[in-house]
């Protein structure tokens, strides 16, 4: 049996692109048209229309808190432009989420970056960071007196990578120059923002909020266990999952770290080239790990692994995204209980864990997969929009009404 700590945080999260629909002023809703994609995202779930109903769900899984993010390019439709109907939109967000007892845990950039942003470069201006900020001081002294957690940056190494380092997703770069420069503004913005927050919540006289990243973190296991392979391993675990963290730990930025967790990379290099040795994992499908529907290996034991490897920056963590794409709702529940009781080891070694969200409250457009993925605990048919809730999320609801696992 595992019983988490007091006050733990219980949850499951979205973000605003995957779920919301109609987001027409950013960077994905552009590209996924130029870029031919099978699925657009769409109305995506109609959450902008149905989240009070969304909430009322969580509400009933005994969820105490809930995760999602604010869309920057709603609330900035041209770098000058406020839009106040946005901001009231996302005030009865926060407060539909609070009247249902759901603490709100709000990500201030979550993949999309509003068309104007972009075309001035994204990430890669120097002068990012100054639009970024000035988004942030908006939206932060609108909301402080109802939110204490803030994510700064959701995943800022799967955005550097799948963005400006294998080109799959908008700008669709490939250039490890360009890709040091956006984590480099990245950093920036975080740490930033972060002091700029703090400011914010002493001059309004509130109480300190909590504020942090969601970090991807990944196993990387060696495939064939030579010594390029050995390598490449050590250097992707240090810049994908470490290096970042390092920085932020290093200008005292982080109240806590948020951890999204979902696999392992079996590294297989075939050459001595920095993009070999940086990006290729094994080709074959030989690995006899369960895998989810997008062929990701199962492997909770990673997550322990990592875990135990935070406990250097004495940091509180929460898992702030965990989950898994199937039609198999059994492997679903398999699944979180597999990485519950990675948590309870980490635990009960002593890492300080305060949370753990789902990833996600709903099936929604998973990027340019499309919405053939099944990551929700609430099952969305996109023909109507009705919700389903599935087995998998009741048996998690119990988790969340008594703090315990039985094993
Ligand atoms: O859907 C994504 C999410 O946007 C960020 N973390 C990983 C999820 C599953 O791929």
């Amino acid at each position: 049996m595992i019983v988490f700590p007091q006050g733990f945080l219980w949850g499951a999260a979205t973000s605003a692109h995957q779920v919301e629909g109609e987001n027409r002023n950013n960077d994905w809703w552009k590209w996924e048209r130029s870029a031919n994609l099978k699925e657009t995202s769409g109305s995506a779930c109609r959450h902008y229309q149905l989240f009070k109903e969304d909430f009322d769900l969580a509400r009933s899984l005994n969820h105490n808190c809930h995760r999602f993010s604010i869309e920057w390019s709603r609330i900035f439709p041209s770098s000058g432009a406020i839009s106040r109907e946005e901001l009231t939109h996302y005030r009865n967000v926060i407060q539909a989420l609070k009247e249902r007892g759901l603490e709100p845990i709000v990500s201030l950039h979550h993949f999309t970056n509003p068309l104007w942003f972009s075309k001035l470069g994204g990430w890669e201006n120097p002068g990012s960071q100054g639009h970024y900020l000035n988004y942030v001081r908006r939206v932060v002294e609108e909301f402080a007196d109802l939110v204490k957690y803030w994510v700064t940056i959701n995943e800022p190494m799967v955005y550097v990578y799948y963005s400006y380092v294998i080109g799959a997703w908008p700008p669709q770069e490939k250039s490890f120059l360009k890709a040091r420069r956006v984590t480099a503004n990245l950093i920036s913005a975080h740490t930033q923002a972060y002091k700029l927050i703090q400011v914010i919540y002493r001059n309004k006289g509130l109480p300190k909020p909590e504020v942090g990243i969601a970090k991807n973190m990944q196993a990387f296991v060696p495939c064939k266990n030579n010594f390029r392979n050995r390598l490449a391993v050590y250097l992707r675990d240090k810049s994908f999952n470490f290096d970042f963290l390092n920085k932020l730990a290093k200008s005292k930025t982080m109240d806590f770290i948020g951890v999204n967790y979902y696999t392992r990379s079996l590294v297989e290099t075939s050459s001595w080239s920095l993009n070999n040795v940086l990006t290729r994992i094994c080709q074959d499908n030989h690995s006899s790990l369960l895998k989810n529907s997008l062929g990701w290996d199962i492997y909770p034991e990673g997550l322990v692994d990592l875990l135990l490897r935070l406990k250097i920056y004495d940091l509180p963590v929460i898992i702030l995204e965990n989950g898994i794409c199937t039609m198999d709702d059994a492997l679903r529940w398999n699944f979180i209980n597999q990485h519950l009781k990675s948590i309870g080891i980490a635990l009960a070694k002593g890492v300080r864990i305060s949370g753990y969200i789902y990833w996600s409250l709903l099936d929604n457009f998973e990027w340019d997969k499309g919405f053939g993925p099944r990551f929700g605990l609430i099952g969305v048919d996109y023909s109507d929009f009705r919700r389903t809730v599935r087995e998998s999320a009741r048996i998690f609801s119990l988790v969340c009404k008594t703090g315990i696992l039985e094993q």
